[in-house]
């Protein structure tokens, strides 16, 4: 069904003006009545403990940066230690405001965040849920470390737990909270709500959005915070998340009952620096960082600025913009103003600042304002505080203790990272709930349309079918997506043009009508965002297909492919897991910037899985494989290969479910002189390679379709060459550090005593890709393979050369760089 938002030209020609919508400054008004009737006197005491605890966490973390020693402990702390002194009136005023199941992503300045977000789950939660979660983190590990010391409740455990389980995380030690993998910039404890902070600033924020609309299309509780500086609000993700966050279709196309739009917040933790860049003035356009808002929706984002040197002003700010999240009408923007009385870093001289200038908020400062507060008002007493300091110094005494003991917290070994890179986890579905189905698939016109089509594109008498007459390429996706959309409940996809488009190449047509706008949706143009949310989705615990329309376009996207999507499931030490498939296209016909194989790029990067079928089968078979699996697949196509149908697997492309085994590269032709291995659309040209060879040459050429780059299991080539002794490797990618140079550097190790010559590798030109006019002479083409064969592993007896495919072209072609 196509989208329904007329665009009137009597409308939109019209003149007039826009006003934005007002953003409030600073708005709280203090009244110790109404804040002691609104929190009561636990809460409020607690925020002063809270931020207590947070401020001599960190005052203790520079002591064992700086001095390698506190309070008698000695240990020299190597890693980051990014404070925030100053600001945890900002960090635990946000969290009096949120419940467990409120989930805060955060930067590389998030130690008072997670402390902050943890003791505000610790003070709601009951103890038989608190002892629950203690007892099943890491089979109870980290809780073994913190039982060694008397408590007096599972309340008071629970805090040392939470104090330990960081400080051990930040120390790199295995009963850390992710054991010691994610350390000071990327620890979390997702079952009290304290989601990844991240080490790329702003990278939570499209993450978060991804969190959020899982929450709205899984029906979960909750909302979600992006706490990010703001200085990152000039990252571009930044601005992509906000305007993915601000779609109005989730008002306007998505079902009522959905409840709007996801609930994200965006809270600025404006210290008014980057690291030494100020922003207001000096590398911002806008004084108040709340402006932004206004650009970004109708609503302004309800964006207001909170004076975040008063943990009570927070609580308020956020409160009500819970409500505004809840009734979907977010997103929020919140400029949460504080500032950070340490520097950047231990090592941060802040020659950027005045030192009046910071004389100034320490005369202002939050903890000793707050202290006071309590004090005037009678809240609390100052013995009462005291004794309470005291506690809390006992307490951080021990975490701190236990953490730099060898004994009770061991380095992790470095064979664990080898076993959570990957989760290798299958589940058919990530909820039991009914998924949410428009129409029956027996109506659905695509479906109709492909059951009017052979499964082979070889018929009886071994013709090729054109291709209007088999099931295409693009078919078997769209039959393993409509699988997974029919068995998981938590499946969603979304990318640009994919409803009505039916996605840039056709893969979703027929979708649009068989589900409702939350499962399939058009994004912005945002591919940063796109994939974030698609991170911040899947490691919520929902399954995400993204499409980005061509490969080239991962350039816009690179952070949260590299640095997001492959690190998340190890740098948390398997709490999480990342079922989100990354679909991209690799183009031809459209130059240098819509024709390139980046798959060695992505497969560079630990923590991704790297696909490329090349025929009909493969593409069902192993897009089952990777929307049943529960890591992140970047998942290659060939535009060239969309519209054919099935020529090597008898059957054709199967009915029914099947998947591709993980890993094990295919046999496309059987022979016994030469291995040609392929990845891609490359394949076809190989087999035209191997026919000729045959025909004019006698040579016999087995050519292998690797079809997996990660992983890849080596056997079947390695079998190969030991049959051929010689090999040559062709795809679309550049030559120059190409996955084919790794595949011959591999197989030159384990198959050496086989091979009678160097493996050849035979790729694209190191150049732009050309018009289509001149494609032939960038893209390897049939000739190349042969000529590759004849000049560099075994003359071809008669045979000619058209093309320079010479070791000694290569060696020029390398000396020039290209
Ligand atoms: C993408 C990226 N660029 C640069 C950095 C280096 N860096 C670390 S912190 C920082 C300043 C961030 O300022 P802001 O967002 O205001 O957060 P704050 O440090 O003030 O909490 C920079 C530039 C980074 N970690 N990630
Ligand atoms: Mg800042």
């Amino acid at each position: 069904m196509p989208q329904s938002l007329p665009v009137d030209p009597e409308d939109v020609r019209k003149p007039g003006s826009v006003r934005s919508a007002e953003i409030p400054l600073n708005r709280y008004k203090p009244d110790v009545k109404a804040e002691q009737k609104r929190f009561g006197r636990e809460a409020l005491v607690r925020a002063w403990r809270e931020m207590t605890a947070i401020r001599w966490f960190e005052n203790m973390l520079n002591a064992f940066k700086l001095q390698g020693s506190w309070e008698g402990i000695d240990y020299q702390h190597g890693g980051p230690a990014h404070l925030s002194v100053g600001q945890e009136a900002a960090a635990v005023g946000m969290c009096m405001s949120l419940e467990p199941e409120d989930f805060v992503f955060g930067s590389h300045r998030s130690h008072g965040e997670i402390l902050a977000k943890c003791f505000s789950a610790i003070a709601r939660l009951s103890d038989e849920q608190l002892d629950r979660v203690m007892a099943e983190y890491h089979d109870g590990e980290t809780r073994r470390v913190v039982e060694r010391d008397s408590h007096d409740s599972v309340r008071d455990l629970a805090e040392s737990f939470v104090l330990y389980g960081t400080l051990a995380e930040i120390f790199g030690r295995k009963p850390g909270f992710n054991r010691g993998l994610g350390g000071s910039m990327h620890a979390f404890f997702a079952p009290f709500g304290s989601m990844p902070n991240n080490a790329i600033v702003g990278g939570s924020a499209d993450i978060a959005v991804g969190s959020a609309l899982f929450k709205r299309i899984n029906r979960r509780p909750g909302i979600v915070v992006a706490s990010i500086g703001d200085a990152s609000l000039g990252c571009g993700p930044t601005w992509e998340a906000m305007m993915l966050a601000a779609m109005e279709q989730y008002r306007t196309l998505w079902d009522a009952e959905m409840g709007g739009a996801p609930p994200v917040l965006f809270n600025f933790m404006n210290n008014f620096y980057g690291m030494g860049g100020q922003t207001a003035g000096e590398t911002m356009g806008q004084g108040v960082l709340a402006r932004a808002g206004a650009g970004v929706n109708d609503r302004s984002m309800h964006a207001e600025r909170v004076d975040g040197y008063n943990p009570l002003a927070v609580a308020d700010a956020i409160a009500r913009k819970k409500e505004t999240l809840l009734a979907g009408d977010g997103p929020v923007l919140l400029d949460t103003i504080t500032y950070r009385i340490s520097g950047h870093s231990p090592s941060d001289a802040s020659s950027y600042r005045t030192k009046e200038e910071i004389r100034k908020w320490q005369e202002h400062d939050c903890l000793a304002g707050y202290r006071e507060y309590l004090v005037r008002n009678g809240i609390a007493t100052e013995s009462e505080l005291a004794a309470a300091e005291e506690e809390l110094h006992e307490k951080l005494k021990r975490a701190a203790t236990r953490a730099v003991s060898l004994d009770d917290s061991p380095r992790p070994p470095g064979e664990l990272i080898e076993t959570v890179m990957f989760s290798n986890a299958p589940a058919d579905r990530l909820d039991e709930r009914e998924p949410e189905i428009r129409q029956p698939f027996e109506e659905n016109p695509r479906v109709r349309q492909i059951a009017g089509r052979a499964r082979s594109a070889i018929d009886a008498e071994g013709n090729v079918l054109s291709q209007s007459k088999a099931v295409q390429l693009r078919d078997a996706l769209f039959e393993a997506l409509l699988h997974r959309f029919s068995v998981d409940p938590t499946m969603a996809a979304w990318g640009e043009e994919n409803r009505d488009w039916g996605g840039a190449f056709g893969v979703y047509r027929g979708l649009t009508e068989a589900l409702p706008y939350h499962r399939l949706f058009n994004a912005s143009i945002s591919e940063g965002a796109i994939v974030g949310a698609g991170v911040g989705y899947a490691l919520s615990g929902g399954r995400a297909v993204v499409e980005l329309m061509y490969c080239d376009f991962m350039g816009r996207a690179g952070d949260e492919i590299f640095n997001q999507a492959a690190k998340w499931q190890a740098m948390s030490a398997g709490v999480l897991k990342m079922p989100l498939v990354i679909r991209v296209s690799v183009g031809s016909k459209y130059g240098a910037q819509h024709s390139q194989d980046w798959t060695s790029i992505v497969a560079h990067i630990p923590g991704l899985k790297v696909m490329f079928p090349a025929t009909p089968y493969d593409a069902k078979g192993m897009l089952n494989l990777a929307l049943r699996g529960s890591d992140p697949v970047v998942f290659f196509e060939s535009q060239r290969l969309y519209g054919m149908g099935e020529q090597f697997e008898p059957g054709g492309v199967p009915e029914g479910y099947y998947e591709v085994p993980e890993g094990e590269p295919a046999v496309r032709r059987s022979g016994s002189d030469v291995t040609i291995v392929t990845i891609g659309a490359t394949l076809y040209r190989a087999l035209e390679a191997a026919e000729e060879l045959e025909e004019r040459y006698g040579m016999s050429a087995e050519v292998i379709d690797a079809r997996f780059i990660v992983p890849l299991n080596y056997e079947r080539i390695a079998r190969s060459v030991a049959k051929t002794h010689r090999l040559v490797l062709a795809s679309d990618a550049c030559e120059r550090g190409g996955f084919l140079q790794t595949i011959a550097a591999t197989v030159t190790r384990l198959a050496f005593d086989e091979l009678d010559a160097p493996p050849a590798v035979v790729g694209s030109r190191n150049w732009i890709t050309p018009s289509v006019e001149m494609e032939d002479q960038f893209f390897p083409q049939k000739e190349w393979i042969i000529d590759a064969i004849h000049e560099c592993i075994v003359p071809l007896p008669g045979h000619r050369v058209t093309t320079v495919q010479s070791d000694t072209d290569l060696a020029r072609r390398t000396r020039a760089g290209v």
